[in-house]
């Protein structure tokens, strides 16, 4: 190989030798680019992420069931998570996200511990659960959104009768990817509750902040938005403006210290479809994980129409064209990689 250069190019289009120098490249661990260029850099998204939904009525019965045969203290999280058919065995939703519905049985408690990994919590059964963060703890209603900041210690219980289940939405694949792991456990099952209930939203839930308050974190010092204020706000949207044609009325969670994305890796939404809403295709790089909180309706994708009703959780890939359609009045959860993409100068949308 050391006369390569000597050789006429036409003696490398021969297939034997041209196998040969890639083995010999090979061993050396370089590749030809030119054999996977246009996969590399592919003239629209290529992504592994299929849609799927998943029908609360077939996943209710495995929550009870994973309810029997664990206890929260022997799992740490009992949770089934939500793997869509095109990453199996990778513990992700979409190609940047993770997702799972996770139980927690009356007097039960999920131990304290911290991770880089940032969570959100979107509540789809029960109530009277809570989830402690930064020492506050929030007693979580349906539809109420929870964010836990990278690196704060979160504990979980539930004090009610009743078993309460929640969406967990966290950006396991990005840490992943950067590999910047870290997990540690508080040295107390529970950390130590050292603010009043409410106390964080009194802060930072007005729009406005104690003016002697200062982070450096990128993560919404609100980590609580209950669902009672956005329902509210989105019902008044509902009676006094048209809807946007694709999303109808939507609105997204912010940091109300900067007006930018409530977590950094995980951009959150609510949007309200009136009922007979039948919106314009839309497709955005940014693959989408939707639950369904109130109503009934349909997202049309890939010729596919896939009901849903409330608890429903489903996905719409990276740029693939789909449309929302609501039977009533119908509230959607959604959250998205979009704040990264953002960031990065790479996020497009497009409504068709
Ligand atoms: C986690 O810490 C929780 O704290 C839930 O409730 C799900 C999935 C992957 C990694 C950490 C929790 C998780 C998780």
């Amino acid at each position: 190989m050391e006369n390569l250069k000597m050789l006429p190019t036409s003696t490398l289009e021969n297939s034997a030798d041209r196998n040969r120098f890639y083995n010999t490249i090979d061993e050396g661990n370089c590749a030809p680019l030119w054999s996977v260029l246009h996969d590399l850099v592919s003239a629209t998204p290529k992504t592994p992420c299929l849609p799927y939904i998943w029908h609360w009525e077939k996943v209710w019965p495995w929550i009870q069931e994973a309810g029997r045969m664990i206890t929260t203290e022997k799992a740490e999280r009992r949770v089934l998570i939500l793997e869509n058919p095109g990453l199996r065995g990778l513990s992700a939703i979409t190609h940047s996200l993770y997702a799972g519905l996770q139980l927690i049985l009356p007097g039960e408690v999920a131990r304290a511990h911290r991770h880089s990994q940032s969570a959100l919590r979107f509540v789809l059964q029960g109530k009277g659960a809570y989830t402690t963060v930064g020492g506050e703890r929030v007693t979580m209603n349906v539809g109420d959104f929870i964010i836990t900041p990278s690196w704060e210690f979160h504990d979980h219980g539930n004090l009610s009768e009743e078993p309460v289940v929640w969406l967990d939405g966290l950006d396991v694949p990005i840490v992943e990817m950067f590999d910047a792991q870290f997990m540690e456990y508080n040295e107390s099952l529970q950390q130590e509750v050292t603010r009043v209930e409410g106390e964080s939203l009194a802060m930072f839930g007005n729009t406005m902040r104690p003016v002697e308050y200062s982070s450096h974190s990128h993560t919404s010092p609100l980590f609580w938005y209950p669902y009672e204020r956005t329902r509210a706000a989105l019902e008044t949207l509902k009676l006094t403006r048209e809807p946007h044609d694709a999303w109808g009325h939507k609105l997204e969670y912010l940091n109300p210290l900067n007006g930018q994305a409530a977590m950094p890796t995980i951009g959150t939404f609510m949007q309200m479809l009136p009922q007979g809403f039948r919106g314009r295709p839309y497709r955005a790089t940014d693959s989408t994980v939707y639950a369904v909180i109130e109503g009934r309706g349909s997202c049309v994708i890939n010729d596919e129409r896939l009901p849903f009703s409330p608890r429903d959780v489903f996905v719409c890939p990276s740029w693939m064209s789909y449309s929302l359609e609501a039977d009533q009045d119908t509230v959607l959860f959604s959250f998205s990689d979009r704040p990264v993409q953002k960031s990065l100068d790479l996020w497009r949308e497009e409504i068709l």
